[in-house]
């Protein structure tokens, strides 16, 4: 398949971008850079060098045989995104181009202004650069689980029957996010089931949960392709924060009573779903929507889990709850389906201590690179 991969530099971008060149398909690599200068103007920088797009895809050549194309521009500009889909009639897109941190969202109104203008308009001009260039192709777009947010009641996998006064329909999830970030998704949403159900585009939502994991096949070939690896409190998830502040002896940053709960999934499993969710496209006038997490703690657990896993390196990990930055429920109720990968064929890697400790071992070769001044939440929901 002729694929685009919008936002390929970014932590999933990159890797899936290799996963499907390794695989055989025609792989077109597009972002504008935003993550890194945002990280640059915030001082978030990663832990790791990361190579730009054109460099890594030269490296991946070397090493591969195979080829990547990059394209650097700005989706949110509908000229150079139409013109994209015009250039190069995909048969399927894989849409991460977003700004991806819920706590950038909240910083302030130009940090807000932004997340909504860029994620509304990357994913309005993607409609349009399919409906107007390549009706047939499947869009791939991540959504996230945050849109569902933690109801009482149980997450079903997109959609929900309703009965209402002895009638029944079936609607989108009821869904209220917590961050505007994840609410960017939420719209994102509801303007692909608006495009899918008037012109019958084919399109799959993967709500997904919070991603780990710097190992994949092609990244294990040359450290230089490896995923980016943020630890502060802008682009870094609990996951990756609590393994460097294990590293760097600063106890573990529990927002909270630490009962908020997720549904995580290994960087390998990101793989194999937008494989899975490619080789088995939404028919067309289909917004499918499949939950993509595979296994699911509360932040609490997560803490011990790495607790452990760097006790075992000799590390003496603390855990300290500090005051909740974010307003979210810390004591809820969570029951997601995740079924929809798993019957396509999803075969979960799970976050054992061994995974645990690689991501550690890989940190402790850059611990004198680590930034303290990067731990402590900098952004109030308040
Ligand atoms: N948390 C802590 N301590 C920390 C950092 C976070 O307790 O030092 C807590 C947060 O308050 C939250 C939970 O851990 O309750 C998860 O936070 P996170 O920063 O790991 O993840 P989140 O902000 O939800 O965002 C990440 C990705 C985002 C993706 C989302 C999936 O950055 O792009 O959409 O995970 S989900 O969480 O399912 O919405």
């Amino acid at each position: 398949m002729r694929m685009l991969i919008l936002g390929a530099d970014g932590y999933l971008g990159w890797p899936t971008a290799m996963d499907l060149a390794a695989k055989g398909h025609e792989v077109i690599a597009v972002d504008n850079y935003l993550r890194r200068n945002i990280a640059k103007d915030t001082d978030s920088l990663p832990l790791f060098e990361n190579p730009d797009l054109k460099e890594r895809a030269g490296i991946f050549k070397a090493v591969s045989g195979k080829d990547i194309k990059v394209e650097i521009g700005d989706l949110a500009d509908a000229d150079f995104a139409l013109g994209l889909f015009e250039k190069y009639k995909p048969d399927a897109v894989v849409h991460y181009a977003e700004q991806p941190s819920a706590p950038y969202s909240m910083r302030g109104f130009d940090e807000a202004r932004m997340t909504l203008n860029n994620n509304l308009n990357v994913t309005f001009n993607v409609i349009w650069g399919a409906l107007q260039h390549a009706p047939e192709c499947h869009i791939i777009k991540l959504g996230t689980m945050g849109e569902y947010g933690t109801p009482n009641i149980d997450i079903e996998e997109g959609w929900l029957e309703i009965e209402h006064k002895g009638r029944k329909d079936k609607f989108l999830y009821p869904r209220q996010a917590g961050s505007l970030y994840h609410t960017t998704k939420v719209l994102d949403t509801d303007l692909m089931w608006f495009y899918v159900r008037t012109y019958g585009l084919r399109m799959t939502d993967l709500m997904q949960g919070p991603v780990y994991g710097l190992q994949t096949a092609e990244a294990d070939m040359d450290e230089r392709l490896g995923p980016n690896f943020h630890y502060d409190d802008i682009f870094g998830t609990a996951v990756n924060r609590f393994l460097v502040q294990a590293v760097a002896g600063v106890p573990l940053t529990v927002y909270g009573k630490g009962g908020q709960t997720r549904g995580y999934l290994n960087l390998k499993d990101t793989l194999q779903c937008i494989d899975l969710a490619a080789k088995n496209p939404a028919a067309k006038g289909e917004l499918r929507i499949l939950n993509q997490f595979t296994e699911q703690f509360s932040v609490n657990e997560l803490a011990e889990r790495v607790q452990k896993a760097g006790n075992r390196m000799g590390l003496n990990v603390q855990i300290k709850s500090i005051d909740n930055p974010r307003k979210e429920m810390e004591d809820h109720y969570y029951n997601a389906a995740h079924s929809g990968l798993m019957e396509l064929g999803l075969k979960p890697h799970y976050m054992t201590e061994d995974v645990l400790v690689a991501m550690l071992e890989r940190i402790v070769e850059h611990k004198d690179a680590i930034s303290k001044d990067r731990i402590m939440p900098r952004v109030r929901w308040k």
